[in-house]
């Protein structure tokens, strides 16, 4: 779909792919970016020019000319995929998907990294939560690693002036991610982290079904993640614009828990029988 940018350009807004959620391995190794960021939006028009020129300054600085930044929007109502796609034409490295055919942050976050063209994958918030001075940190600490996880839980992170009831519901989703998926907890200090970088090495080919919000969980259970580093941050609080978190989201947490135990459980049965 072409939009015009400000300046009277067409830019090309990408369709979102379907089907199983399966990242390819590396198309052209030659011309691949060191890394392509996926950024999930939905309704963040307060925030993605900033958050952009964020990202941009930061990433200029760590990996210049060697990066792609993907936005994934889910067709948002305030247009937050035209307003990403008017910058493309200053932003060589942007490129920005409209999804219309389904929903769920996890599933957006994959669907970006199916478009991507890097070696490294990875996801960060358009609210500022996740500072995005984090992403150089994650960079110098990818060599050698399959993973590299932003962690508010070790290495000096934090929750930041998160309100009580922000923190209690944090506390409960990893006691029950403790309990249920202690294989997951042995591995990173910060399991329900939203940003963080993997080789595309380490994913590819698997199918992934996430529900929810929660990725990096679904990678740690299905991919191939050997080593793992962590890079810690305090957590902001949102400034702009809303969160989109739902009253459904506990429940979605909770089956996607229970989905990726079965799978956990299934694996270890295989690994038996072999
Ligand atoms: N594409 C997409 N992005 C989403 C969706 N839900 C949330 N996001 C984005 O994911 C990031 C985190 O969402 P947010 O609502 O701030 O979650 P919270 O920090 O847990 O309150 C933000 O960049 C949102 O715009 C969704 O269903 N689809
Ligand atoms: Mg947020």
């Amino acid at each position: 779909m072409a939009v015009v940018s400000q300046n009277g350009e067409a830019e090309r807004v990408l369709v979102a792919p379907t089907g199983r959620l399966i990242v390819p391995p590396i198309g052209n190794a030659d011309g691949a970016p060191a890394l392509s960021l996926v950024v999930p939006t939905l309704n963040e028009s307060e925030n993605i020019v900033d958050f952009l020129a964020a990202v941009r300054r930061n990433l200029d600085s760590a990996l210049p000319g060697d990066y792609e930044v993907v936005v994934v929007d889910d067709d948002s109502t305030d247009r937050t995929w035209e307003i990403a796609a008017g910058l493309m034409p200053d932003f060589p490295g942007l490129r920005v998907v409209r999804r219309q055919n389904e929903g769920g942050l996890a599933v957006a976050v994959i669907r970006g990294w199916q478009v991507a063209r890097g070696r490294l994958l990875g996801t960060i918030n358009a609210d500022f939560q996740h500072p995005p001075d984090v992403l150089p940190k994650l960079v110098e600490r990818a060599p050698g690693a399959d993973l590299v996880v932003a962690t508010r839980h070790s290495d000096g992170g934090g929750l930041g002036d998160w309100g009580m009831m922000r923190r209690v519901s944090s506390w409960g989703a990893a006691r029950i991610g403790r309990w249920l998926l202690p294989q997951v907890y042995a591995r990173v200090s910060d399991p329900l982290s939203g940003c963080y970088l993997v080789r595309r090495d380490a994913i590819q080919n698997v199918e992934l079904r996430p529900l929810g919000y929660k990725s990096l969980m679904e990678l740690l259970v299905r991919g191939s993640v050997g080593e793992i580093h962590e890079c810690g941050y305090e957590m902001r609080k949102r400034v702009r614009g809303q969160s989109k978190v739902h009253a459904l989201h506990p429940w979605q947490y909770l089956r996607h828990v229970f989905r990726l135990r079965a799978a956990v459980q299934a694996l270890k049965r295989e690994s038996r029988a072999r």
